[in-house]
């Protein structure tokens, strides 16, 4: 059997499946990818997978792509200690979960990524026309490469707009753990519902904007902690893999933008 996956170490997308992997105990290789090589838009990587992100996995030759749709691969395939219910009603919350953490806050929380957490730092070193033909070769990005400048970043509306959507999603996770009893969002068990969000809310941690949840969203911050501590989160979020510690220079971690949360927060 071989399993591989093509994945960048700090991307929140392959974060989703390599702490699925984690959590299963599945013995994979470690295909990574370094973002600044451009390596997922060559041509190679285009024929696994035709949307030029990562991650994608690679099952005895087969390219599986899209995190969301992984998970749920992993599942049918490695029976091994499942992630996901078998209720056919909790397994239809679970997927109502899944599409909403795809269309909201998965996309949203790369604003402020690009913005605060050095992402920018490898396009200003970029000319201007090396910048343009990456963007035309991006399949599906070149809209959101062409919504920032590549040297200052996002708008403050734009950076906004992603806080608000991380509210909507505190939100929906506390409804979660209420209607279903917690700890984790489908209840008793751990799902891959809690895996599929757990790096987003860690990248807005670790770019400082904790406040955005601190003291509001009670069940949001005890969650936060309890997925970060399991065995699991610890193997996938291994040294190097958060962009505090990519980019050192730029102090990142708790409270360190809790005067743009601030800001946020009274302009509502
Ligand atoms: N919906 C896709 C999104 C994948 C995605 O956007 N991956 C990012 C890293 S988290 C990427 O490969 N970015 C490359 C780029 O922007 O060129 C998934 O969940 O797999």
């Amino acid at each position: 059997m071989s399993l591989e996956l093509y994945n960048f170490s700090q991307s929140t997308c392959s974060l989703k499946v390599r702490l699925q992997l984690a959590e299963k105990e599945i013995t994979w290789t470690d295909k990574r990818l370094i973002s600044s090589d451009n390596e997922h838009l060559s041509d190679w990587y285009l024929k696994m997978n035709p949307n030029g992100v990562v991650p994608t996995l690679l099952h005895n030759g087969k390219p599986i792509y899209e995190s969301t749709a992984i998970l749920e691969y992993l599942e049918d395939e490695f029976r091994q200690k499942k992630f996901r219910p078998t209720d056919p009603f909790l397994c239809s919350q679970l997927r109502a979960w899944l599409i909403f953490v795809d269309v909201w806050p998965a996309p949203a929380v790369r604003t402020p990524s690009f913005h605060f957490g050095g992402l920018l730092e490898k396009f200003k070193k970029m000319s201007q026309e090396k910048f343009e033909e990456l963007k035309e070769k991006r399949p599906l990005k070149k809209e959101f490469y062409n919504s920032f400048d590549k040297n200052s970043g996002f708008s403050e509306k734009d950076i906004f707009t992603s806080f608000s959507i991380f509210e909507r999603t505190f939100i929906r996770m506390e409804y979660l753990l209420k209607e279903f009893g917690g700890p984790w969002l489908m209840g008793k068990d751990y799902t891959i519902g809690d895996m599929a969000i757990l790096p987003s809310i860690d990248r807005m941690e670790d770019l400082g904007l904790d406040d955005l949840w601190n003291k509001r969203f009670e069940g949001v911050k005890h969650w936060l902690e309890k997925a970060q501590t399991r065995p699991a989160s610890k193997i996938a979020f291994y040294r190097g893999s958060r962009l505090s510690e990519q980019f050192p220079e730029l102090n990142l971690g708790r409270g360190a933008n809790s005067s743009v949360v601030e800001k946020y927060l009274k302009s509502k």
